[in-house]
């Protein structure tokens, strides 16, 4: 597969790094409408687990069968497809070496008492990644839950072993738990440190939610407030965050959230592509869509990146 200068200098930032790993990082940057650019989108599909089977799929009956998923990221051009195991299995034959794919290791579910403590089972191996031909395994942590140590431990020895046989890792940095309150979860200072630290665990993709002008820790507030950190847009934030994973030296993307209007996820890429950010992995506001919707949202934001809208 060919690669560009952007996505050569990319990936010339993982120094160190097995070849294995970077050709991996290298099909999915060069993968799609968007491969080559640098930029990138990417389909999750975990919801199920997390959420449940209606609060994912009874919006888009269709999205039901992971068949669906692998086509609309296929159709779509996007970089990856990202699910569990049960799903990627259940298209690995059919849809073999089509699109390139993210096996997510660890989940969460809705049915967890409150006292469980925030925390995600781990649910495949890198072995199952080898197995289907995943390039990469993708791993969730929970800053600020008081298990937060022991997904750190988790996604330390998984990395470890995913890129010795040449898998890469992509880490879910999302703040909540016992340490966080519910605005500090998207507070910016909380948002560049989840990043900051999922780049410092050795995610070779990093992917945070938004984040919002809000500053949850004291200490930190007095920082960006003497320092002037400029927090005021959402571009501004996103700028934020890229340099807190390594000043842009690790590829960082932005999830899309509940279901919104398309507009407001347009706004959003394009704070993310002026400021600096990868790309987006868009779940819910994908597969939550018709496919005829899905794709001609999914179409625009591939514009966008590309700095055509
Ligand atoms: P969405 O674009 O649907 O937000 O998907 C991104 C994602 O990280 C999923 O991988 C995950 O299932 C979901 O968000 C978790 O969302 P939340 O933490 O808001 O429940």
């Amino acid at each position: 597969m060919k690669s560009t200068p952007i996505v050569k200098e990319i990936l010339s930032h993982y120094e160190g790094e097995a070849p294995g790993v970077k050709a991996n990082l290298n099909r999915m940057l060069m993968t799609g409408k968007l491969g080559g650019t640098g930029k990138m989108i990417i389909l999750p599909v975990d919801q199920g687990f997390e959420h449940g089977p209606a609060r994912s799929f009874a919006a888009n009956p269709a999205g039901y069968d992971p068949h669906y998923h692998y086509q609309l990221a296929i159709d779509a051009g996007l970089n990856a497809y990202a699910a569990p195991l049960g799903p990627l299995e259940a298209g690995a034959d059919t849809f073999a070496g089509q699109i390139p794919t993210i096996l997510k290791v660890n989940s969460a579910n809705s049915l967890m008492s409150d006292t469980a403590g925030k925390n995600q089972a781990i649910t495949a191996s890198v072995d199952d990644a080898l197995r289907i031909g995943a390039g990469a395994i993708g791993f969730t942590i929970y800053p600020g839950s008081d298990m937060a140590v022991d997904m750190m431990e988790e996604i330390v020895e998984m990395r470890k072993e995913a890129a010795s046989r040449g898998i890469a890792s992509v880490v879910w940095s999302y703040p909540r738990g016992e340490g966080i309150t519910k605005e500090g979860e998207t507070g910016i200072d909380v948002a560049a440190y989840a990043a900051h630290m999922a780049a410092l665990l050795g995610a070779h993709i990093i992917k945070i939610k938004l984040g919002t002008d809000h500053l949850m820790l004291p200490e930190a507030k007095k920082v960006y407030e003497d320092q002037n950190i400029d927090i005021a847009t959402q571009a501004a934030r996103v700028k934020h965050c890229v340099q807190s994973v390594f000043n842009g030296k690790r590829i960082i993307v932005f999830s899309g959230g509940a279901k919104k209007d398309a507009d407001s996820l347009y706004d959003d890429a394009r704070a993310i592509r002026d400021g600096g950010g990868n790309g987006s992995i868009v779940g819910r506001n994908s597969f939550q869509r018709s496919r005829t919707d899905a794709l001609d949202m999914l179409d625009k934001l591939v514009e966008i990146y590309k700095g055509n809208a």
